[in-house]
This record gives C-alpha cells, structure tokens and sequence, in this order.
C-alpha cells in the first residue's frame, strides 16, 4: 500500500561479473539492500532469474531480478542515487551492454513519463527484454505501458520467456 506522496518505482537488477564482494548473486543482494535504503520503502521482490546475456561478444550469463520499491523523489534523483550505488558497488562503465558486476535500471515510476537525454521514464528497452518482462510479471502484471498501451501481461506474453529461468537460491530450497 503507498502512503501519500508515494509512487511505485520498479527497479531492474543485473550482475554477470564477480568482483571483491563475491559473485552475481552476493551483488544482487547488496544493491537490493541498499535500494531498500536509499531509493524507497521496498514493498516486493521479484524471484532471481539466470538470464542469456544480450549485447556484444562473449558474455557470462547474467542474475536478473526487480524490485518493487515506494518512492517520493524526483526521478533525477532517484537516477543519482542509483548511479552511486552502482559506483559504490564497483562498476566500472565501460562497452555499452558489456559485463558489469551490477547494473541498477529506473523500469516505471508511477505514471511518470520522461524522455531526456539523462532519463527515459518508462525505459526505452524494457517492453523488448524478456529478463525485465519475466520478473516485472510477478510484481505488476496489470500495469499499463503509458506509451505502449499494453500491460505487463500482454507486453511479457508478447516477448516470451526464451533464455530466462528461475535461478535456484539457498532461499528457494525446499525446507527439512
Ligand atoms: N543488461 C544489459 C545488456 N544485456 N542481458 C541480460 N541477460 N541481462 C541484463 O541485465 C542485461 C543484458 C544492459 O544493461
Ligand atoms: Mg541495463
Ligand atoms: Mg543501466
């Protein structure tokens, strides 16, 4: 539930590196952590998912996961403290689309539309990536694309589910 002066903020998580903190999963765990902490009150968390990496040459599969967070900032504020929290968490810019030990994306704010040279509100490529569709699905599957017109449900349904799996964490093992 959002209280006043909230709005939804859907965040997109990818790792496909591991670096001094430890591997893929250790880096989706610590950004969802500091998210939680900086960016708004989490209200959901999709599953994890191991994802068939998308862009140039020869890359690690990477660990997808969205976050469903409640958010008062500006979206050029929210985008800032992003940016930090991938710096904090040693990423390092350097092909567009190649490797990163973590990759935090601004999906949907609300109703919010933004076309900027810094920010696109909704993200320009979510409606085209299976592994933002897959997890958004579980948190909001009835939210409408502003521009698109289409809910998640029909937007994932229209892209499938190719090269997206749900990644078996400790969390998920079957108890006794
Ligand atoms: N992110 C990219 C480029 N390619 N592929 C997968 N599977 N997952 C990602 O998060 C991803 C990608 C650019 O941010
Ligand atoms: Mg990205
Ligand atoms: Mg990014």
């Amino acid at each position: 539930l959002l209280a006043q002066g909230e709005r939804e903020l859907a965040v997109a998580l990818g790792a496909n590196l591991s670096g001094p903190l430890g591997d893929r999963e250790d880096y989706i765990r610590a950004a969802t952590l500091m998210a939680s902490d900086r960016l708004g009150r989490l209200l959901r968390a999709s599953h994890i998912y191991e994802t068939d990496p998308i862009g140039p040459g020869q890359q690690r599969r990477y660990l997808n996961q969205v976050l469903l967070l409640a958010a008062t900032e500006t979206p050029e504020h929210l985008l800032e403290r992003a940016f930090e929290i991938e710096n904090e968490l040693g990423r390092v810019r350097e092909k567009r689309w190649g490797p990163r030990t973590i990759d935090l994306d601004l999906l949907l704010y609300g109703d919010c539309q933004r076309s900027t040279s810094e920010l696109t509100l909704p993200h320009p490529r979510l409606h085209e990536r299976a592994f933002v569709l897959m997890p958004l699905l579980e948190l909001l599957p009835q939210w409408r694309h502003p521009v698109l017109g289409k809910t998640v449900r029909v937007l994932a349904a229209e892209q499938g589910s190719a090269g997206v799996r749900r990644f078996q964490t400790v969390d998920d093992a079957p108890e006794g």
